[in-house]
């Protein structure tokens, strides 16, 4: 009797606390776009910064993007004279720290095109992680940058 109630306080002090506490992690995704191609291109893939606030690794297992038949988490890897796209199971995200998608490195591919994707158009992509977190946002059509930088 006597036990039950301090249980029963217990639960009462502590889980109000405990689940604010859990809502302050989160996996906050910056400068997220999707490489504009010619409308013909059967596949373009997505790249952002990632950072996962939570105190252990997280993983990267799938997303989800609308008009797309396939989308596959690629790594771009050289074995010395090639550059290849090697599809991976998931991306790792380590404990409170960030990760750059950046073409000719990790990125998020997109295969099957089913809707154009036209420079500016914005599209909703949902990000699902392997601790049951969900990032929904909306990431613009850009183009690649690369060539402006070159003529600096
Ligand atoms: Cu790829």
């Amino acid at each position: 009797m006597k036990l039950s109630r301090i249980f029963a306080i217990f639960i009462m002090f502590t889980s109000p606390i405990s689940m604010t506490y859990a809502n302050n992690y989160s996996i906050d995704i910056e400068d997220a776009w999707i490489r504009a191609m010619p409308s013909k291109a059967m596949s373009t893939a997505a790249f952002m910064k990632i950072t996962n606030k939570f105190p252990n690794e997280v993983k990267l297992i799938s997303v989800d993007i609308d008009g797309v038949q396939s989308v596959e988490l690629h790594k771009t890897v050289s074995d010395g004279k090639v550059m290849k796209m090697v599809k991976q199971s998931h991306i790792p995200l380590p404990a409170n720290s960030s990760l750059v998608l950046k073409p000719g490195s990790w990125h998020i591919m997109m295969i099957g095109l089913e809707k154009q994707f036209p420079e500016g158009s914005v599209h909703q992509v949902q990000l699902n992680f392997d601790n049951g977190f969900k990032q929904n946002i909306k990431i613009k059509v850009k183009k690649h940058q690369i060539q402006m930088m070159h003529h600096m």
